[in-house]
């Protein structure tokens, strides 16, 4: 007994040394394994008389125990050391800048969406999104666009395959069903922005199949054309950052809006370059009027009590006017060298008051 006690001061030494959970392992294996030292004591003990087996039975369970636990406590305290050292060796200074040079950029049709997203949100309007494909309903029946206008024909409207009830639906022509969808869910007052992708069947050197829209839509009791003007006056000076930009509201149609207006904006032509501003010429750049009765009624809204405006404009052509890209179709080239040169860099989100 005096060499198991011997043996198991070795172990426990042994343990107290090992410095990795290698060679606490070795060790494990030296004492405890199938051919381990105290393993094979145990195996000893059939040969002898019952009492002694007993007794050294006994002695050999308290060292095999003891010589167990000591393991396990260094294992864990070495595992504790492990973590604390790989805590220290991966640390990540999370305050760092990122590094510039990896910078990618930001479409200039998503930075203007954000520019005007910006400009209206100061304002109070809220945005609102919808899917991108529709029914009959909501692309051109609510916004009193009759069967036989031109808009639906199948040339210039992509329709997907009839269904089994016979309707087809189709790939948004606008983004205003998303209006009607929220004038069907929401009591006035009701102030919107919706931004977001729109299909027309029309592809030259100024159409794109897929081209970008932001629509507006405000509706309340007391809103009339003075708020549409006012609003939309502020949004292009904004949007161009010309404080004295001359904006012009000239009559026009639309089936959804009565009156409705086309809105251009002063610019001159000085040496053959187009420069927004005080000028000689005008450019178009919106869609509005006062959302005709017969909407409102489509969707629910009691046309006696509300009235509401609303406006459309093309990102396309606003983000070429502002940023001098002069060729539309390049937009969606995914040109990695257009892109370097006409994105902007991320991480500086437009607002009214650090700038667009
Ligand atoms: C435009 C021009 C004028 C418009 C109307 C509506 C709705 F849903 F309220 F009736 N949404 N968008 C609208 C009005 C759009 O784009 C050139």
């Amino acid at each position: 007994m005096e060499d198991l006690d011997k043996l198991q001061t070795h172990f426990v030494e042994a343990t107290a040394a090992a410095t990795s959970l290698d060679m606490l392992e070795v060790i494990r294996v030296d004492a405890l394994g199938k051919k381990g030292q105290i393993t094979g004591l145990m195996k000893t003990l059939g040969g002898l008389e019952p009492e002694a087996r007993k007794a050294a039975g006994q002695a050999l369970n308290a060292a095999k125990e003891a010589v167990a636990e000591a393991i396990e406590e260094r294992k864990l305290a070495l595992q504790d050391a492990d973590l604390d050292h790989r805590l220290e060796a991966e640390r990540i200074d999370v305050s760092l800048p990122a590094r510039p040079a990896e910078v990618g950029h930001i479409h200039p049709i998503s930075q203007t969406v954000e520019e005007i997203v910006a400009i209206f949100g100061e304002m109070g309007f809220s945005v609102a999104e919808g899917p991108h494909i529709e029914d009959d309903f909501h692309n051109f029946a609510a916004l009193n666009i009759p069967p036989e206008h031109p808009a639906r024909q199948e040339q210039d409207t992509f329709y997907l395959p009839e269904r089994a009830d016979g309707t087809r639906r189709l790939l948004r022509t606008h983004t205003s069903p998303v209006q009607i969808r929220h004038m069907q869910a929401h009591e006035p007052p009701i102030r919107i922005i919706v931004p977001g992708r729109t299909f027309r069947a029309d592809y030259d050197a100024t159409h794109s199949p897929m081209f970008h829209q932001v629509e507006g839509l405000v509706v309340d009791e007391t809103t009339h054309l003075g708020h549409l003007k006012g609003t939309l006056i502020e949004f292009c000076r904004a949007f161009f950052m010309v404080d004295d930009l001359p904006v012009r509201f000239r009559p026009s149609y639309f089936p959804f809006t009565e009156p409705s207006a086309e809105v251009d904006i002063g610019c001159s032509h000085e040496g053959g370059v187009l420069k927004i501003g005080a000028g000689e010429d005008w450019l178009e750049i919106l869609g509005s009027g006062m959302v005709h009765p017969k909407v409102l009624e489509n969707c629910g809204i009691d046309s006696t009590r509300y009235q509401g405006y609303a406006f459309g404009m093309g990102i396309e052509r606003l983000a070429m006017l502002k940023y001098g890209i002069p060729d539309l179709r390049t937009f969606f080239d995914s040109d990695l060298r257009w892109l370097r040169h006409y994105g902007f860099v991320p991480l500086e989100a437009p607002s009214l008051v650090r700038g667009l």
